[in-house]
């Protein structure tokens, strides 16, 4: 069993904050487009567009990226092996926009290196930035997150559940034991 570490209106306080932050650090908002690494980092990528439509009355283009990891059978993300970028979703010029990724989280960090290359592969954004729900730390690239929602130090035997109402029926976020 989880135990639970944010509750859903801390959650959706953290995302609120994460796109105030958004905000506050881009002079032009207009120029920002955001992409969503798959699952849930799309959805957190959905919940910043509709914050900023909010607060801002700005239609953000939201892409999405479907990375995912190969490894061995184990849930030991350590490996030697690297993310692979499967598809992409993003029907809007990059060139000269303020990217923001968006994963609900970090850890190693080579999930997003692999972002950064399929972005690049695609055209020259002015800038890219880096927004995560959860850096749960253990990083083994020079990578830092630019907007975080939480930081939770974790151990290599823990494993963090974000959950979104989209998909789970519920926001929070648990500390699980592996
Ligand atoms: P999500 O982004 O849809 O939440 O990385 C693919 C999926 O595996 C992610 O789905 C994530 O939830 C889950 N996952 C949980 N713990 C780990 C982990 O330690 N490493 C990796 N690579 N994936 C994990
Ligand atoms: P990376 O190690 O490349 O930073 O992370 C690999 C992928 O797995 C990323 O998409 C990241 O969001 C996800 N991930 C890594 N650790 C966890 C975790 O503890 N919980 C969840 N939900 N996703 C994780
Ligand atoms: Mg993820």
């Amino acid at each position: 069993m989880g135990k639970e570490v944010v509750d859903g209106v801390t959650m959706k306080r953290a995302l609120t904050r994460i796109t105030y932050e958004i905000i506050e650090q881009n002079k032009t908002v207009e120029d920002i487009a955001l992409v969503g690494i798959k699952t849930r980092g799309i959805y957190v990528a959905q919940r910043i567009a509709s914050r900023l439509k909010q607060l801002e009355g700005i239609d953000v283009p939201v892409g999405t990226l479907d990375i995912t990891l190969y490894r061995d059978d184990n849930h030991d993300a350590k490996t030697d092996q690297e993310p692979e970028v499967n598809s992409s979703d993003i029907a809007f010029d990059i060139n000269d926009k303020n990217v923001i990724l968006v994963d609900d989280v970090v850890f190693t960090g080579r999930t997003i290196r692999a972002a950064l290359d399929a972005l690049m592969d695609i055209g020259r954004p002015k800038k890219i930035a880096l927004a995560v729900l959860v850096d749960r730390g253990h990083r083994e690239l020079p990578i830092r997150p630019d907007f975080v929602g939480k930081n939770i130090p974790t151990s290599l035997d823990e494993q963090i559940r974000v959950n979104v109402e989209e998909i789970d029926g519920k926001d929070s976020i648990d500390i699980l034991d592996l």
